[in-house]
């Protein structure tokens, strides 16, 4: 099988999300490292202009958004399944950590003192540069969270996930992991990485041991690639994974189309629609560096417009 390679930094919640996922599943990847904000020149040539990370890459197949690279990851490796067939809201309960909770985390570990722990202790210039860069990547009109909102909503999803472990565990959903503990575990870690501010979990007793046992699994083997050499491996990939698109879903194989992310970062992704289903969609685009890519994205939080610039 052609090698499983992620692009992502060290401090990004989503990327440990996925870090964990591999560490569950046992399966080796490359590592790109990749700038935390804007310009990343060799991700774009990926991802035709999708910036968030992470990004998991199969050869010239780019999949973007952890909620797809966990279907991916299960496809590779069905073993120790993230979707157990008797949690089947597992996937739901994990949307809401994705969206609701990772808000009100970032929020309440983004304080000036998590921060600099996060970070760091970043300089001035730094930290000017990251907030500009996450300002920018806000949709227009959307509200910012206020610390007094991300911290009563915080609370409030704490009680509700310590009250759940306390009563059944010792994963969220009873016996095993799902998808749902490593969508609401990477919500946490991040609070962990904040360690000022990390006290707030103390409040939460079935909380700190269920968080220890998932960051327990750990990353699994991995090795670090450059971005140079991840390009050089999509130009080169022989074809594409297999993809159609199935009727009554709106659009047509070979339509051209932009594919936006509906939350923040939607940065339009021009191309031709090569893949459709309920669960995900896929463009076909040509890079000068990386040749001919196919970008996956869910069809969940993604809006596909006809592109009438093409
Ligand atoms: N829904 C996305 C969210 C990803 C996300 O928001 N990632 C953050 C980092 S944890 C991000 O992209 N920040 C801006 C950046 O890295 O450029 C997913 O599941 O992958």
């Amino acid at each position: 099988m052609t090698e499983l390679i992620l692009h992502h930094y060290d401090m990004s919640p989503f990327a440990e999300k996925v870090r964990l996922m591999l560490g569950y599943k046992q399966l080796a990847w490359r590592s790109v490292h990749i700038p935390p904000v804007m310009p990343k020149p060799d991700v774009v040539a990926l991802t035709g202009g999708y910036r968030k990370t992470p990004v998991l890459q199969v050869g010239a197949d780019v999949y973007c958004d952890t909620a797809l690279i966990a279907r991916v990851l299960e496809h590779v490796q069905p073993s120790h399944s993230l979707y157990p067939r008797d949690m089947p809201l597992a996937p739901l309960l994990a949307q809401w950590a994705d969206g609701m909770l990772f808000g009100a985390a970032v929020c309440w570990a983004m304080q000036p003192a998590g921060v600099a722990a996060i970070m760091g202790d970043p300089s001035p210039e730094v930290l000017k540069g990251f907030a500009a860069d996450r300002a920018a990547m806000r949709n227009v009109g959307a509200p910012r969270l206020t610390l007094a909102d991300g911290t009563a909503q915080l609370k409030a999803h704490m009680a509700a996930l310590d009250a759940q472990l306390a009563a059944g565990g010792p994963w969220l959903l009873g016996a095993l992991p799902s998808i749902a503990d490593f969508s609401v575990g990477h919500c946490l870690w991040f609070v962990r990485l904040a360690k000022p501010v990390a006290y707030l979990l103390d409040d939460y007793p079935a909380i700190g041991p269920w968080l220890d046992r998932l960051l327990a699994i750990g990353h699994h083997q991995h090795d670090a690639m450059s971005s140079t050499d991840a390009i050089g491996v999509a130009a080169g990939a022989a074809g594409h994974a297999p993809v159609g698109v199935l009727p009554g879903l709106g659009f047509d194989a070979g339509q051209a189309i932009t594919v936006a992310a509906t939350d923040y970062g939607s940065d339009a992704v021009a191309g031709t629609l090569v893949g459709l289903s309920t669960e995900s969609v896929t463009l076909r685009r040509q890079d000068p560096r990386a040749g001919t890519v196919h970008v996956h994205f869910p069809r969940f939080g993604f809006q596909i417009r006809k592109d009438i610039a093409a």
